[in-house]
């Protein structure tokens, strides 16, 4: 297993990478999870340090508070209107820049946010760069009313696709459902390897009871991978 020390030193190198893409007078996007936090950290650092004029847009309450707190100016998406540039997290990267995201129980935001943004960069460790997407569990956002139904209607599109007896497994922390910043229910797809994720994500997004679902296919333009040695790999 990674050292946790040096995963950390991975996403600092990422993080202060993707800082120096910020320019002054840019409206951003914020993204959230462990490697974004390193972001936020950084960037308010910078903004002080050259007195940089910045307005934010946040794709979680976590990261919002995050920001105010060290002083960057944090509005609403729909205050700010289009953004110059996004910078998140993820969970899977592979070759193509397609993207898992979600594992923060955070992507319909960050799809939001990153989709209304000229560009996206996500800023991850080495462990994240896969060659094909699915050993992380792909995060599923359904609406909690009928969410069994929702279930049964993944499990058709799964079985469409050749992936049928794949779990869905209902998100729990402490014995109680998760809840997203929308109030909705996670459903985590255990899917091991994702061939055609272009089909499941239209299988997934025919459901009525799913919200969004954490395939970025096209989304992403860089990937900033931070590596222990402080340096990091563009992909
Ligand atoms: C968010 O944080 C999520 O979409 C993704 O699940 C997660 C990555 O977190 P970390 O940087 O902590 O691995 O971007």
């Amino acid at each position: 297993m990674t050292d946790p020390a040096t995963i950390d030193l991975s996403k600092d190198a990422a993080a202060r990478a993707a800082v120096q893409l910020v320019e002054n007078g840019m409206k951003l996007g914020l993204g959230t999870g462990s490697t974004a936090k390193v972001f936020v950290d950084r960037l308010a650092e910078r903004v002080h340090a050259e007195g940089m004029d910045l307005r934010c847009a946040s794709t979680s309450k976590a990261t919002a508070d995050q920001a105010r707190n060290l002083g960057l100016v944090v509005m609403e998406l729909d205050d700010l209107g289009w953004l110059d540039l996004t910078i998140d997290g993820a969970d899977e990267v592979d070759p193509d820049l397609n993207l898992i995201k979600g594992g923060g129980a955070a992507h319909l935001r960050e799809k939001i946010v990153a989709t209304a943004s000229d560009r996206m960069v996500v800023v991850a460790d080495q462990g994240k760069v896969v060659d094909c997407l699915g050993k992380f569990k792909l995060p599923v956002e359904v609406i909690p009313f009928g969410w069994q139904s929702t279930r049964t209607h993944i499990e058709r599109v799964l079985e469409e696709l050749g992936m049928a007896e794949r779990p869905a497994i209902l998100r729990e922390r402490d014995g109680k459902p998760v809840l997203t910043d929308e109030s909705n229910l996670i459903l985590d797809l255990a899917l091991e390897q994702i061939h055609d994720a272009r089909a499941l994500a239209r299988g997934l997004s025919s459901i009525a009871g799913v919200v969004e679902h954490g395939l970025f296919l096209n989304i992403c333009s860089l990937a900033i991978i931070g590596c222990p040695d402080g340096s990091v790999v563009e992909l």
